[in-house]
């Protein structure tokens, strides 16, 4: 199959290109390279060094004969976007190219501004894009758990049963996001079902949970084509978070109480979800939501079990409940449906003790490269 990986030089699309290349798929890379400069912006980094696109597609020829081809460019240029499109006729978009950090997004004015129209826009081109010059190919999407916040009731896959005065229908879950970054995902989802409905586009909408990990089979390949991994207080997530501050011996950040409960994934597993969305495509029309993740856990309890890890591996970490810098539930009731992957077949790669300590593992190997000013969160909701 064509498929155009957009965000296929970050965290979650540099592996995904590489997995769908080696099942065969005709990989092409679409970025502006616009992360690596927030660690510019930011003065941070990955923890893991890493190479640049170019480095990172050569390598990956040479040690499989497999091309990745990329284009560098933004999806709000859309002249550019067609030309991607005109090029690669892709059959299917999987589309990771945003702006992904909650904190980024409340900085200030402009960062949410920029959030929104990045994302916002971005999306809404390629959905364009896609009416004009590839209207069969499918919309892989990645939206986000966050999208529902933490309701008093089940969260189920995009749609829910209501039954109103007497009446009936399935309407879309409502969304309660926590952040400008979040909002933008929501504002996206509504952008998509409406272009499946009056242009009969397919569509998968991935609300995926907060990815852990950083290596898959193919990144661990060589040094080269490793995969970036943050920690910084911006853009770093809970567990991966978590795991970094245990390995240079910094206190746990648990935001307040701890009790907010999350749901998770491995990067392992992220990768495998976008083969089974672009195998078992929606159908034209269709706008399709799949909860992407695999356990649900309370931030607090993640630091219990890195804590506990840590211990077994010679390291002493303290959990510190600092001040919670973002405006969420500190204890509620979660309970989220994930059933459409796993009967498409997903096998979780559940977070074991040995899945944690491998990740601490690599975190112990890079901990110099940690700039330890950048760990405490500094972005503020209020
Ligand atoms: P990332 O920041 O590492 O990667 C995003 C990539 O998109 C970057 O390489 C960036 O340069 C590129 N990009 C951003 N805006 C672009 C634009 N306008 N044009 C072209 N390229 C652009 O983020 P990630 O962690 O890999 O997340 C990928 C997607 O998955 C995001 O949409 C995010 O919302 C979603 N997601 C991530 C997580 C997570 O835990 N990392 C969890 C749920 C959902
Ligand atoms: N948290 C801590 N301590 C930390 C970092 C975070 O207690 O050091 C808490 C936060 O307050 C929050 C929870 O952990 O309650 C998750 O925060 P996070 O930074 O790990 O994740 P989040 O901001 O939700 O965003 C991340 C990704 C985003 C993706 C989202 C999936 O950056 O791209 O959309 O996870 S989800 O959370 O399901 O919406």
């Amino acid at each position: 199959m064509r498929i155009i990986v957009a965000g296929g030089d970050g965290f979650c699309g540099w592996p995904t290109a590489l997995y769908l290349s080696k099942q065969g798929h005709e990989v092409t890379i679409v970025d502006n390279l616009v992360r690596r400069k927030y660690d510019a912006e930011l003065r941070s980094n990955s923890v893991t060094p890493i190479a640049t696109l170019d480095e990172r597609v050569a390598k990956w020829k040479e040690l499989t004969g497999k091309e990745i081809k990329t284009f560098i460019g933004d999806l709000n240029h859309y002249d550019f976007l067609s030309e991607v499109f005109r090029q690669t006729e892709p059959e299917a978009f999987v589309h990771f190219a945003e702006q992904r950090s909650a904190p980024y997004s409340m900085i200030d004015r402009e960062h949410a501004v920029y959030t929104q129209s990045n994302n916002v826009i971005g999306n809404l081109n390629v959905l364009f894009a896609i009416k004009e010059h590839a209207p069969d190919c499918h919309l892989i999407k990645l939206g986000t758990m966050g999208e529902y916040g933490a309701p008093n009731i089940d969260i189920e896959e995009g749609y829910i049963e209501i039954e109103h005065k007497g009446r009936k229908d399935r309407l879309p879950y409502p969304k309660q996001p926590g952040s400008f970054y979040h909002l933008s995902k929501v504002h996206d989802s509504h952008n998509i079902m409406f272009a499946c409905k009056i242009w009969g586009i397919r569509a998968t909408d991935l609300n995926q949970g907060i990815v852990y990990g950083l290596h898959t089979d193919e990144t661990e390949l060589d040094p080269v084509l490793y995969n970036r991994v943050d920690y910084d207080g911006v853009f770093g997530t809970a567990l991966n978070r978590f795991l970094i501050q245990s390995a240079i011996g910094h206190d746990l950040t648990v935001y307040g109480a701890g009790g907010q409960t999350r749901a998770f994934l491995n990067i392992k597993d992220t990768v495998r979800c976008i083969e089974i969305a672009a195998n078992n495509p929606a159908d034209k029309g269709e706008f399709r939501v799949f909860n992407q993740f695999t356990e649900y856990f309370s931030v607090k309890d993640l630091a219990e079990r890195v804590q506990r890890v840590a211990g077994e591996m010679g390291l002493s970490a303290n959990i510190a409940h600092i001040e919670n810098p973002r405006i969420e539930a500190e204890e509620h009731y979660y309970h989220a449906v994930n059933t459409n992957l796993r009967d498409l077949g997903l096998e979780p790669n559940l977070l074991t003790d040995d899945v944690l300590k491998g990740i601490l593992q690599v975190a112990l190997e890079y901990k110099d490269r940690v700039i330890e000013e950048n760990v405490l969160p500094t972005v503020s909701w209020k």
